[in-house]
């Protein structure tokens, strides 16, 4: 059968409907071989895997091509509301097997690379995941624009293509070293360049003053510099609807390939800067995940995205001489934190500089295009941006944010007459330390919604972040929990789980997930659980496999698999959870409990530092210094061990996420802003110890308190000991089990006798412990043994695993997407 809708063939089909090969064994080895011969010009006796990679991803873009090019036909003609998400970040993850699960061609090209004689697991191996992002934003996104492509919602994702995205990960003597992710250097199958769609971008210069033609004095930019944003299109496959979305990142390009000028002088190193220069743009992305900056190169990132972004669809996405004023029928702009909100002012600019509208129509228009996604609560992640740097890079926008400011400010001086400080206290611009802008306020008073991303964080981004804005327009606010998709998460990292599931429900859930709640009964069925149960250690073996082959790491094949997985973060605890591990290992050898009275388990750690964040890296350092220590000591050998492969990833996610028995979703309260892997691991069924933070407020709703290991302070305790003057020391004296374990780290046990070598991870918890791990060890501890009291029954573990499952449906991202669809995009 045909792949895509056959429908009838309008003007843009004048050629005739773009077919796809057959779905048959035989048209793919054809159509395989056809590229590989004429495409990557081999033969196969003599290919590299290399090349039958590339010709095996473009043999499966073939088949999804028909779907795309409907799709634009269908979304230029319909005239239906386009999302239009603007995200610096797309985490993506591998896209071969993604396509040949959308495509439903896993077994036929299985079939059919054996009968080329090729591995087709190799073929998968060979691809460097996209990387474009830090981690759950950038994962988010990724989720969304797939949702969206399934329930076939016209959506563009507007992004950067980072030459170089998130660094490889490596160790040397223990310590984080980063290699640049060149995931380019091999071909990149998946995208498709659109040079003859270039955008140029403007920046620098001033602006002046002038007097149009009806009389009115106007403002302009005169801008100094400029690059040009070149499309890369990439299918984002809907889940075997034959929809095919768009996401669309730009690459920064000189404007010409040298100043001529320059060039004749003879001093082509000047001119080669120049270019350089240009390109830095779309080089590399920052690597700080929820801690900006505030560098100028990031600021020409977001505008640049931005820019093009807007420009691509007003001026080559809407039809010829649409009326702008109808702007937001046809488009929301869905800010994915603050990363791309300077497409505020620039809708402005765009609607008043370009297109003649008066001030007050165009501000009307912009607020009905855009809403915004907060997705933090930490201070020093909220971006601000130097009011000098801004005006220097964008001198214009900077005269229109003051503006829009002034306008805003002059209305809430209406409704509150005389109260000076609320009106200081909601001013976009910030004077201290110095003149600065700051975007959440932008974004909130440019955007027709705000939302949270869990239902805790909604409500303390109401009421600690934003609490002048939320009392000032009640209706504006929201929330949207996040979600992931099921596709990924679940149906290609767990085939083994999906057939299972399937088998007793149907495959309807990958596309519906609440119907994961028909497996509620079988949670008391010996003989699912037992099959259950069997899914968890195939998962396992297939994990230790990969960890043996890509790392060298040996585990144990019975052992409780504890795993944390997530970036390196003070208020995400990793400290907290070694403090666990230490804790355990020094009852065994101080003899307080005997080996064989504890329950083995494995602990596994993934998680990547930003580079210039010291506190993170002395912490992966010395977690690597106890996993070497721990799993050379014969006295607590194949009870305890510990993995923390390097580069953990979205490839490796889908690894180890259907493989862990228990998830560690530990941050102190409050902080938090939802966490998504807390999702992942309960869909496939781990159990989780967590804090009541994030998303885990509402997993333990759906799951039930009797299948999930609360411990902690919730975040109004956190915030009364704080004010109260937290003293980390006070636990040390008066914790016997605590003080040891300390005492065991502090003492150069892990670091062969160097006790500075840990001093400062451990300086800090006793001194500052910012985010409260000393004052949640002893819950901490207490719950750790309510875990291994419920491992130790089988029946009892797996019995609450399944049910994690039944219950989690809420998480898919195809409810998300149905969530802003309803309550934010009235699409
Ligand atoms: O966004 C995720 C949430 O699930 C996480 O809780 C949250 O920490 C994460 C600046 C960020 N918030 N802020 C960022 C990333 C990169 C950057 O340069 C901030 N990431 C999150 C999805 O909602």
């Amino acid at each position: 059968h045909r792949i895509g809708p056959t429908m009838p063939m309008s003007s843009e089909r004048a050629s005739g409907p773009v077919e796809a090969p057959d779905k048959t064994v035989e048209e793919f080895v054809a159509a395989f071989l056809n590229e590989l011969n004429f495409g990557q010009g081999v033969l196969l006796s003599r290919s590299t895997i290399n090349d039958q990679y590339l010709a095996l991803a473009r043999t499966v873009r073939q088949y999804l091509m028909a779907g795309w090019l409907e799709t634009g036909v269908q979304r230029r003609e319909s005239g239906r509301k386009t999302i239009g998400y603007l995200s610096a970040e797309y985490l993506l993850g591998r896209q071969l097997s993604n396509a040949l699960l959308a495509t439903d061609l896993q077994d036929i090209a299985d079939e059919a690379m054996k009968q080329c004689g090729i591995d087709i697991a190799a073929l998968r191996a060979q691809e460097i995941e996209p990387g474009l992002g830090n981690g759950g934003l950038g994962r988010l996104a990724a989720c969304f624009v797939d949702s969206l492509a399934t329930m076939d919602v016209p959506c563009i994702g507007y992004g950067i293509r980072y030459e170089y995205g998130i660094f490889r990960q490596t160790f040397e003597d223990n310590r984080q070293v980063e290699v640049p992710d060149s995931w380019l250097s091999l071909g990149s199958p998946w995208e498709f360049p659109h040079p003859e769609r270039q955008v140029r971008v403007d920046f620098g210069g001033r602006t002046e003053t002038y007097t149009d033609d009806q009389g009115r004095e106007r403002s302009r930019w005169i801008p100094d510099w400029n690059v040009l944003g070149i499309p890369y299109h990439h299918m984002v496959p809907g889940f075997r609807n034959g929809t095919v979305n768009t996401l669309r990142l730009w690459s920064a390009k000189a404007t010409q390939a040298f100043d001529l000028q320059i060039f004749n002088s003879g001093d082509y190193a000047a001119a080669v800067r120049a270019q350089t220069f240009a390109e830095n743009i779309s080089k590399v992305l920052y690597p700080e995940d929820s801690t900006p900056q505030g560098k100028e190169l990031r600021l020409q990132q977001q505008y640049f995205f931005v820019a093009c972004s807007l420009h691509d669809f007003i001026q080559n996405t809407l039809p010829q001489d649409f009326d702008l004023r109808r702007l937001p029928e046809r488009i929301i702009f869905q800010l994915n934190d603050t990363h791309p909100v300077i497409a505020i002012p620039e809708l402005m600019r765009i609607l008043v500089d370009r297109k003649g509208f008066d001030w007050d129509e165009a501000w009307d228009i912009t607020r009905q295009c855009f809403a915004y996604t907060c997705h933090t609560l930490l201070p020093e992640a909220l971006e601000v941006w130097s009011a000098e740097l801004l005006g220097r890079l964008l001198p214009r926008h900077l005269e229109i944010i003051y503006r829009i400011n002034k306008e805003f400010l002059e209305e809430v001086r209406e409704t509150f007459p005389g109260d000076e400080m609320r009106i200081r206290s909601m001013s976009i611009i910030a004077e201290h330390p110095e003149r600065s802008v700051r975007m959440a306020y932008l974004a909130t008073i440019g955007s027709s919604k705000v939302n949270g991303v869990a239902e805790l964080h909604s409500q303390l981004l109401r009421d600690k972040v934003l609490p002048e804005f939320s009392q000032y327009w009640t209706e504006k606010f929201t929330n949207v929990t996040n979600g992931i998709t099921p596709r990924r998460f679940v149906f290609l990292a767990n085939r083994r789980l999906s057939d299972l599931i399937t088998d007793k429900i149907g495959s309807g859930w990958v596309t519906d997930l609440e119907r994961l709640r028909d497996l509620e009964p079988y949670a008391d069925d010996a003989d699912f659980r037992a099959e259950f149960a069997a899914v968890k250690q195939a998962n396992k073996e297939r994990l230790f496999k990969v960890l043996q082959a890509r790392d060298g790491i040996e585990l144990p094949e019975h052992a409780m698999l504890d795993v944390m997985v997530k970036r390196l973060h003070e208020y995400k605890r990793q400290s907290l959870k070694l403090l666990h591990i230490v804790s355990t290992y020094e009852s065994i050898i101080s003899g307080r409990m005997r080996a064989e009275d504890a329950v083995p388990r494995t602990f596994v750690f993934g998680a990547k530092a930003a580079p210039g964040y010291h506190m993170a890296k002395e912490t992966i350092f010395l977690i690597n210094s106890v996993a070497a220590t721990i799993n050379a000591d014969e006295r607590v050998k194949d009870v305890l061990s510990v993995a923390f492969p390097a580069n953990y990833n979205v490839t490796l996610a889908e690894k180890l996420i259907p493989a862990a028995d228990l998830s560690e979703q530990i941050s102190l309260a409050g902080k938090e802003a939802s966490g998504t892997g807390n999702m992942k691991f309960a869909l496939n069924g781990a159990l989780t110890i967590g804090t009541d933070d994030g998303a885990n407020v509402e997993i333990r709703q759906l799951v039930g308190d009797d299948n999930f290991f609360l411990f902690g302070m919730t975040e109004p305790e956190v915030e009364q000991l704080r004010a109260e003057g937290y003293q980390p020391t006070s636990y040390y004296r008066s914790n016997d089990r605590l003080r040891a374990t300390i005492d065991l780290l502090a003492g150069g046990h892990f670091t062969r006798g160097d006790r500075a070598a840990s001093a400062q991870v451990v300086d800090n918890l006793l001194t500052q412990d910012p985010f409260m791990a000393l004052a949640d060890f002893q819950g901490y501890l207490d719950a750790q043994d309510r875990v291994d009291a419920v491992y130790r029954d089988t029946d009892a573990w797996t019995r609450s695993a399944i049910l994690n499952v039944a219950r989690s449906g809420f998480f898919s991202s195809d409810r998300s997407m149905r969530d802003y669809l309803d309550r934010i995009w009235n699409a």
